[in-house]
């Protein structure tokens, strides 16, 4: 496929005896998973071969390897769902994966740029070439929507049942995304002034063009999410200030300009937590 672009982790250490693992299959079949298929499964299956929220395959060499960030506090119910659904999601995807999740553990004003700089920090640091930024609400439905970086950054839930499966607007890139490491670290990652919900992602995206980078998506079908309940969090009223200043701070504010009070990293079997005190 000649939007793909190969990358797998340098860490990863291939066996000869394993063949390549394939992708065609899973970027060009018709079938997509049903909704309430894919749902049943998550309660009953967690697969093997899981240490610290990492999978490889068993049979054959991945060609992708990414880093899934997902930032996070107060929703464990969400919580319990999105990790084992997503362990059964992408092991059929035969890639090597590995999930963080990053919690913001204080009741500070919720900074998801900041919390994104932090995990790709880790992530990078752990020699991972592609990045998956991932609400924790948002289930992906197609199994062909492929969990890995192409040649410029993904916006991979353009299709959100509770936005009627439409694409809201055009420069949409929260939710979910797939970018490489190279291109994040190009970008100074993401804007850590964005306190409250809303504006963190808009303001990557003029990051993105700033930099002259496109954003690539699958078609409407192979980018179908769910999205679980809950409560919207209180709105950040300056968001809008903060992008028209953003213009010109870019460059100053982002991954080289990351503070917090308290850093922990502490590997579960699902996930590898990151716990922060902004
Ligand atoms: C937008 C928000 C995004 C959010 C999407 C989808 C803002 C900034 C206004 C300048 N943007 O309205 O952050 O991802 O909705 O919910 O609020």
């Amino acid at each position: 496929n000649k939007y793909l672009y190969k990358h797998v982790n340098p860490k990863l250490v291939m066996k000869k005896s394993k063949p390549d693992c394939k992708y065609e299959d899973t970027l060009h079949s018709t079938k997509s998973v049903h909704t309430w298929e894919v749902t049943n499964q998550k309660l009953n299956f967690i697969p093997k071969g899981i240490a610290n929220g990492s999978y490889t395959p068993e049979d054959c060499n991945p060609a992708f390897s990414v880093a899934i960030l997902v930032t996070y506090r107060n929703r464990q119910s969400q919580l319990d769902v999105f990790i084992p659904y997503m362990h059964n999601f992408l092991r059929k995807q035969n890639i090597h994966y590995k999930i963080y999740v990053i919690e913001q553990q204080d009741d500070k004003p919720w900074n998801k740029g900041l919390l994104y700089n932090i995990g790709a920090k880790q992530a990078i640091a752990e020699n991972f070439p592609c990045l998956i930024l991932h609400d924790v609400d948002l289930l992906p439905l197609d199994e062909n929507n492929l969990y890995a970086c192409l040649h410029q950054p993904r916006h991979m839930s353009a299709s959100i049942d509770k936005f009627r499966f439409v694409l809201i607007y055009e420069t949409l890139v929260g939710g979910v995304l797939a970018i490489t490491s190279d291109h994040y670290k190009q970008l100074n990652g993401f804007s850590n002034r964005f306190k409250g919900w809303g504006g963190e992602d808009d303001d990557f995206a003029g990051r993105m063009s700033a930099n002259q980078f496109v954003i690539l998506r699958f078609p409407q079908h192979m980018s179908r999410y769910t999205m679980l309940l809950h409560k919207q969090e209180a709105k950040n009223t300056a968001r809008y200030d903060i992008m028209t200043q953003n213009e010109k701070h870019g460059a100053k504010d982002g991954l080289n300009s990351v503070h917090f009070e308290s850093i922990s990293v502490k590997p579960q079997r699902l996930y590898t937590l990151i716990a922060v005190r902004v």
